[in-house]
């Protein structure tokens, strides 16, 4: 491709799933483009130069000149668009773009997009079981799964799309048939300037919506724009009109959709409070998109939940063990401790600690007092954890995961429940919270 200043020259920032998504979808419309990222060996390149010898990539540090020579960049959404180079390129006229608007602009049947601080992935995935179930031509990905353009077909019926607050950063007009927000708490405290600079990012998924769904137990999920816009809410207290939640029965407690009894709560698969209001948040969503409730019904009937969300492991010695690796911000670790602390007799072992991302962690410790015998920390941030709990309840320090599997071990009495679930980023120890996730797993099966 040729590097020749012109209108049409677009260069795709960053080398990892997302840029070679747009590296094939560039290619086979024979746009003209070229490949930087600030990395030496990105984990594309061999997969790039193996089927598109003929690009120009440039690794290492970005060039600003080299930048300038498009005039729009796609960026990863990996990358901060505080990038000085990024920056310095937008001053002088470069447009500064990313996956999901391209995906916006090309899809052509409706979007069910959905982000949040948590809970994203197994709503996404809830919604997309619910869609199948009814019959729709399906596609499902996005910051889960499969990069959102090699999604893209003219067979789909409906796509239901998790994006992260770092892919809409890029997103200026996503136009979905209907969006969420799922919840706000801190996360990614180490890219935005605080919270209102993270809320801000997360609520461009609502430009262009026509409908909205919200949480009513988290105002910071309602809307900011869309005055007008037919809205749904979901939430754990009993519904009104257009509103999905829990009602009481004798003795009984079900989902509901207005005045409607939908579902007794215990046909539920997964577990916990959290998980009732990802049920209720997924119905809402595949309502607003015209699924019928016998097909929703049914797949919250059957859905077991994702691997390293609250998965439970073996029980041992009266003991069970779950896996909840997947919570790698303070929001999510809270929500695990609530939900299966408020759901058994005896008291959770808590294993945290990892990369905090510069999270604050006082919010851990109401929770952990109530539901916790102990935490065993582990990590680079269990310095901070540790302060920020206080005397709140006993701590251990461990070496690795299997100390830390040991030392619960030894703390949990019958009818525990020893919890992995960090509140912490993986990358100080683990490849990632799936590795994280799986050698808890392991090591917790081996255990004589
Ligand atoms: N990087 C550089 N230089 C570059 C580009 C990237 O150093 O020029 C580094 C950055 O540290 C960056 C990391 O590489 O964080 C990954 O960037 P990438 O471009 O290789 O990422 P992709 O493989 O394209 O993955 C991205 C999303 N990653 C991030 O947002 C960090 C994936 O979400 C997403 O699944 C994928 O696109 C397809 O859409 C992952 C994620 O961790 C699962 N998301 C965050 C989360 O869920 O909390 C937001
Ligand atoms: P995301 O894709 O947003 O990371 P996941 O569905 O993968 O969300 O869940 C991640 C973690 O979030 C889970 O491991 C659990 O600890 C927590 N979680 C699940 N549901 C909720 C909820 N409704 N509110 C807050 N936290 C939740």
């Amino acid at each position: 491709m040729s590097l020749i200043a012109s209108d049409h020259f677009r260069i795709v920032v960053g080398l990892g799933k997302s840029g070679m998504s747009l590296v094939r979808f560039l290619a086979s419309r024979g746009v003209s483009f070229a490949v930087a990222d600030t990395r030496e060996n990105p984990p594309e390149l061999a997969t790039l130069r193996r089927d598109y010898p003929q690009v120009d990539v440039r690794c290492g540090e970005l060039d600003v000149e080299f930048l300038c020579r498009a005039d729009e960049l796609y960026v990863s959404p990996g990358l901060a668009l505080a990038t000085p180079a990024l920056q310095a390129a937008a001053a002088r006229g470069v447009k500064l773009s990313g996956d999901i608007d391209l995906f916006a602009r090309k899809a052509k049947a409706p979007i069910v997009a959905i982000s949040g601080s948590n809970a994203k992935s197994t709503v996404t995935t809830l919604v997309g079981e619910m869609a199948a179930a009814a019959g729709k031509r399906v596609a499902v990905g996005g910051n889960l799964g499969t990069p959102a353009l090699d999604l893209l077909s003219d067979d789909i019926e409906l796509y239901v799309m998790e994006l992260s607050s770092f892919q809409l950063e890029t997103t200026n007009d996503l136009g979905a048939e209907v969006a969420t927000v799922l919840n706000i708490s801190e996360d990614h405290m180490d890219r935005y300037s605080g919270l209102p600079a993270y809320h801000l990012a997360k609520h461009r998924i609502f430009r262009g919506a026509r409908q909205v769904v919200f949480n009513r137990q988290d105002a910071l999920t309602r809307p900011l724009m869309g005055e007008g816009l037919p809205c749904w809410s979901f939430g754990l207290s009993v519904p009104d009109f257009k509103a999905f939640g829990l009602r009481e029965e004798q003795g009984e407690k079900y989902l509901a959709f207005e005045f409607q009894n939908l579902m007794p709560v215990r046909e539920l698969k997964i577990r916990g409070a959290h998980n009732q209001a990802n049920a209720l948040a997924a119905l809402a969503l595949g309502h607003a998109v015209g699924l019928p409730f016998d097909a929703m019904l049914s797949s919250l009937r059957t859905f077991a939940g994702l691997e390293h969300r609250c998965q439970w492991v073996r029980e041992l010695d009266g003991v069970s063990y779950y896996n909840d690796s997947k919570a790698t911000n303070v929001g999510a670790a809270l929500a695990a401790i609530e939900g299966l602390g408020s759901d058994m007799d005896g008291k959770l072992i808590l294993i945290a600690g990892g990369d905090g991302k510069g999270a604050d962690f006082s919010g851990l410790r109401d929770s952990v007092a109530k539901h916790c015998r102990a935490v065993v920390l582990m990590g680079r941030d269990s310095g901070l954890i540790a302060d920020a709990l206080g005397d709140a309840v006993p701590q251990i320090r461990a070496t690795s995961l299997d100390d830390a599997i040991a030392q619960s071990r030894a703390q949990a009495r019958p009818g525990d429940a020893v919890l992995l679930s960090p509140a912490c980023a993986s990358f100080d120890m683990f490849k990632n919270y799936e590795e994280r996730g799986h050698l808890f797993a392991r090591a917790v099966e081996a255990l004589a």
